[in-house]
């Protein structure tokens, strides 16, 4: 699906909105700081940076709560912005790939990619299942909230009759899941999304795990992956800042050999990286933090360990 010399498409989108800490709209300023660019370009690629998304501008004046939505308006046209600009990077052949900000960019990220991949797959690595509808919310927090408005289960919502239902269920498969809201276990029962827990990931293995999941929504490995990766999904030894750690998660290992056995399919088209938090915990576990993104980009974008 990637057109000519490969090129990543990369966008900042230094974002908050969509949970209460502070701090996580720094994450892509501090994983480009890091290197993540140069490193793309060693790995081969050539890198088409969009810079780092002014979306400060497009907060409303006044965004009071819907129901128990947070911040539902500046929500919405920060992911209505971030999706015409992965939909453009993804149109011309381009691999998007996006640094969160909070994870309920992947309302544009994801209605981005599959504007121009219908039938695209869509991976999702995280702690959490972010399937919580507007009435299951306890939190209000839309970061928990982004896979029902992709399915089209959300319901109607002020300001987001642009985010039409793109995602069927049989095109979504979570990994590393582990605090799941009994409303959202009900959700995921309902419509039959398949979900390998780290219980199956402790059970099978993640060689094994990544088998079925591809095998799920990618089959002929020849439909186009987008990979939408919270890094709570990882273990907190592992990536400590970020807003809503959960002990138990994916080792450096399993996190990485997600990313490499899609890359290995050929079928990858966007990816995102989300939920790094540069203020949280010591220095040292930003570092190890924000290295892990950029390790998980490199794996995904072809680095091999021979
Ligand atoms: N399920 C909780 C909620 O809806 C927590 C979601 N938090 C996340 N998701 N970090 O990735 O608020
Ligand atoms: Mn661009
Ligand atoms: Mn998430
Ligand atoms: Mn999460």
């Amino acid at each position: 699906y990637l057109k000519g010399k490969k090129t990543v498409g990369v966008i900042g989108c230094p974002f908050s909105g969509g949970q209460p800490r502070r701090g996580v709209d720094l994450g892509p300023l501090r994983i480009i700081e890091y290197g993540l660019l140069e490193q793309l370009i060693d790995l081969g690629w050539e890198v088409e940076f969009d810079g780092h998304r002014n979306l400060e501008k497009l907060r409303p004046t006044y965004d009071p709560d819907i129901g128990k939505l947070k911040q539902p308006r500046f929500v919405s046209k920060v992911c209505r912005e971030v999706s015409k600009t992965v939909e453009s990077h993804v149109r011309k052949g381009q691999l998007a790939l996006t640094l969160g900000g909070d994870h309920s960019l992947a309302m544009g990220t994801v209605s981005g990619t599959f504007a121009v991949h219908p039938d695209a797959a869509l991976i999702w690595v995280d702690a959490h299942a972010d399937i919580n509808t507007p009435e299951t919310t306890t939190s209000g927090n839309i970061h928990g909230c982004p896979v029902s408005f992709l399915l089209g289960i959300a319901g109607k919502v002020e300001g987001f009759a642009w985010l039409k239902g793109c995602l069927r269920p049989e095109q979504l498969v979570y990994i590393g899941l582990r605090d799941v809201d009994p409303p959202e276990k009900k959700i995921l029962k309902q419509y039959g999304i398949k979900a390998f827990s780290m219980h199956e990931v402790d059970k099978y293995g993640i060689g094994k795990v990544m088998e079925m999941a591809l095998d799920h929504v990618c089959p002929d490995r020849n439909t186009p992956i987008h990979l939408s990766f919270d890094v709570d999904g990882l273990d907190p030894s592992v990536a400590p800042s970020t807003g809503t750690p959960v002990r138990g998660g994916l080792t450096f290992r399993e996190g990485h050999y997600i990313c490499e056995a899609i890359c290995e399919t050929g079928c990858l088209v966007a990816v995102d990286i989300m939920e790094v938090n540069p203020t949280l915990q010591d220095e040292a576990s930003i570092e190890e933090t924000v290295t892990i993104g950029c390790s998980l980009v490199r794996s995904c974008l072809g680095e091999t360990l021979l």
